[in-house]
């Protein structure tokens, strides 16, 4: 394990990864590499919108999350320096230790762009409830890229809400329940009155916040005039994990199941990241 890691989990990150359902980490990336990917990124949110998707490997989903907004999809290859995230910083390992599995596949790799002035809001949700995978277990690492702070719309967790499981999917732009389904449904609209706290997280770009697939969290307009709130999200299943689809249940992330349902999703786009050896 590398000092780094040793040293977040001395601080306490998995306890309060486990108590929380999120944890903030610090300047993960370099500011060289933070740099690399954020201009990498402006490239092909330059480029013109493409929308094949890959069917040999995994790909990167860039949303533009403001009223016209639309999203492009290029394959993961297309973009180095972002993969490159995975050799060159100890996210793999953190989210090893923090979700307690030996076994990462990547199931998912998106960008969510909030232009200043436009960029949206995305209403309550957990990610867990609009995946159609068993189990669907998993662990997200979001990667800031510009600062987040209440003025951009940093994102904000609902402390302790992994524990309510499935909540259902939204609208993540209306908060319009897609679904009733559920168990956890009545926890949805309003965290708070629930009891639980809301914090926001602010980061400052290279700072990382890993949570449960399970912990509701939200985000609020980019309010600021001057700057983009920009931050990509790595998303890893912990175990194998059975295509189940479901109604209300989508990401685009499905269109790359080429498995029946019932079948384990082994193919390709879902490369299985991190496996430890066993002794
Ligand atoms: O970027 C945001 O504000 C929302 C991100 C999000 O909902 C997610 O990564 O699951």
């Amino acid at each position: 394990m590398n000092t780094v890691t040793q040293k977040l989990i001395a601080g306490g990150v998995v306890e309060k990864f486990r108590e929380d359902g999120f944890v903030h980490v610090e300047r993960l990336l370099s500011p060289k590499l933070t740099r690399d990917v954020q201009a990498e990124l402006e490239v092909l949110f330059d480029a013109p919108v493409e929308e094949t998707v890959p069917t040999n490997e995994p790909m990167l989903v860039c949303w533009r999350h403001r009223p016209d907004g639309n999203r492009s999809i290029f394959p993961l290859s297309a973009a180095p320096y972002c993969q490159s995230v995975f050799d060159r910083t100890q996210l793999l390992g953190l989210c090893s230790e923090l979700s307690k599995s030996d076994y990462l596949q990547l199931m998912e790799a998106v960008v969510f762009s909030k232009p200043a002035g436009i960029g949206e809001a995305f209403a309550w949700h957990n990610d867990a409830s609009f995946y159609p995978v068993d189990p669907v277990d998993h662990i997200s690492a979001w990667i800031a890229l510009d600062t987040c702070n209440e003025e951009t719309g940093a994102l904000q967790f609902a402390v302790g809400s992994q524990v309510y499981k499935d909540v259902g999917s939204v609208n993540v732009k209306t908060g319009e329940r897609l679904t009733d389904s559920g168990a956890g449904t009545e926890a949805l609209s309003d965290p708070s009155a629930l009891g639980l706290e809301i914090r926001r997280v602010d980061m400052q770009p290279g700072d990382v916040v890993f949570f449960n697939g399970y912990t509701m969290h939200c985000s609020p307009p980019n309010r600021s005039l001057i700057s983009d709130r920009r931050g990509m999200s790595l998303r890893f299943l912990t175990q194998p994990s059975r295509y189940a689809p479901e109604s209300g249940k989508s990401a685009t992330f499905v269109r790359q199941i080429c498995e029946a349902p019932g079948e384990l999703v082994t193919n390709q786009c879902f490369p299985v990241v991190y496996q430890k050896e066993k002794p």
